[in-house]
């Protein structure tokens, strides 16, 4: 029988998160804001309370947008710091940024400014980050929490990136090209952490397939058996990053945003991973394939022949690409990243609305 003076719980959507958000503003005011330069006025009102050990900042806007369930995209700061060439790098930031307004949703650029962890870094902290004379260093999700304790600058990673917004409650991201398994990986073990990362983070990735300096067979199985989804925007053929189709195909396809968005909701609900949504750069935008066969040529030569590993292998490759394509790769690297951002942009948007 049913006691009668039981509490009633009710499971209303949302409720926790309001609990949440309202214990997290009670507490801002005591934890306080990290010194110096991010006691800017938009860092002034918000900050996240369930840090105990680092310092963690949501610029104003991030955190209005998240408080109110707006769409929010994550994007990262590897991609400005070690991955595009100056001056182009900051203008891919502040387009990526622009893109995902014009999508619905609120941009949260993420890096570590003096071992604090910023949520919606402004233009002038990352134009700071990307200054080479302050040495940002590239920081993957294993590297985030080390980073803060010693108190460096650094530039995250897809999987940097992902692992700080899931931990703010941002589930949307977008890049370029995912990270991958290196050509060669069977010998040298070279597999980006952007697959691990993925794997136990559940936040929806847009990006053009993986970078095409990688081994993408390799990088489609990785996926498959670390449980994370591949689904293609508007196609079925899984895209080579400066190239609109790798010559690989896909299982899924989705056909709208709103599609896009229903699908990750119910993946959520299965499973702990996050989510690839591979959107190709348009044909007209593509690099030329022969122009991207004998580029890949030379920028596999060249990062053989310099002996570089670890974590200069991507960087010294895009530069090497950019080298070989007189800029070319350059600017579809810049179209395909504003795209994506675009697209994360709407389909955050979609996913908020579900939520409401
Ligand atoms: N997409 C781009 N350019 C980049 C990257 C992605 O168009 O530079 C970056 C991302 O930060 C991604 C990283 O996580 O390259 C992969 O580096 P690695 O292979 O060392 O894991
Ligand atoms: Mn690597």
């Amino acid at each position: 029988m049913v006691n009668p003076a039981a509490p009633t719980v009710t499971f209303e959507y949302g409720a926790y998160e309001r609990t949440v958000a309202a214990r997290a503003r009670a507490r801002r005011s005591s934890q306080g804001i990290s010194a110096g330069v991010l006691t800017a006025k938009q860092y002034t009102s918000r900050c996240v309370n369930n840090f105990r050990h680092t310092s963690v900042v949501i610029s104003d806007e991030v955190a209005t947008a998240l408080d109110e369930h707006r769409g929010v995209v994550a994007l990262e700061s590897t991609i400005v710091v070690q991955g595009l060439p100056s001056p182009v790098n900051l203008e891919v930031a502040a387009d990526c940024e622009a893109a995902v307004r014009a999508g619905g949703a609120v941009p949260a650029t993420i890096g570590l400014s003096g071992g604090t962890v910023v949520v919606g870094l402004t233009d002038e902290e990352l134009e700071r980050l990307a200054d080479p004379s302050r040495d940002a260093a590239k920081l993957s999700a294993r590297d985030v929490g080390v980073a803060a304790a010693l108190h460096r600058d650094g530039a995250t990673t897809v999987a940097g990136t992902i692992a700080i917004a899931h931990r703010v409650g941002i589930d949307a991201m977008a890049t370029g090209g995912l990270g991958g398994v290196h050509r060669g990986a069977a010998a040298s073990f070279d597999e980006s952490a952007d697959l691990t990362t993925l794997s136990r983070t559940p936040v929806l990735v847009v990006a053009s397939g993986v970078k095409s300096i990688l081994d993408i067979a390799a990088t489609l199985e990785r996926l498959d058996s670390l449980g994370v989804p591949v689904v293609g925007y508007r196609t079925t053929r899984f895209p080579g990053f400066y190239r609109s189709d790798s010559g690989l195909a896909i299982d899924w396809t989705v056909h709208s945003e709103l599609e896009a968005a229903t699908t990750f909701l119910a993946h959520r609900e299965f499973s702990a991973t996050g989510f690839l949504l591979a959107n190709p750069v348009t044909p007209e935008c593509q690099l030329d394939a022969v122009l991207h066969e004998t580029a890949l040529t030379a920028a596999l030569d060249a990062a053989n022949g310099a002996d570089v590993s670890g974590k200069d292998v991507t960087p010294v490759m895009l530069a090497e690409f950019a080298r070989h394509t007189a800029g070319e790769s350059v600017r579809v690297n810049r179209d395909l990243v504003v795209a994506n951002a675009a697209l994360a942009g709407r389909v955050a948007s979609e996913m908020a609305a579900l939520h409401r």
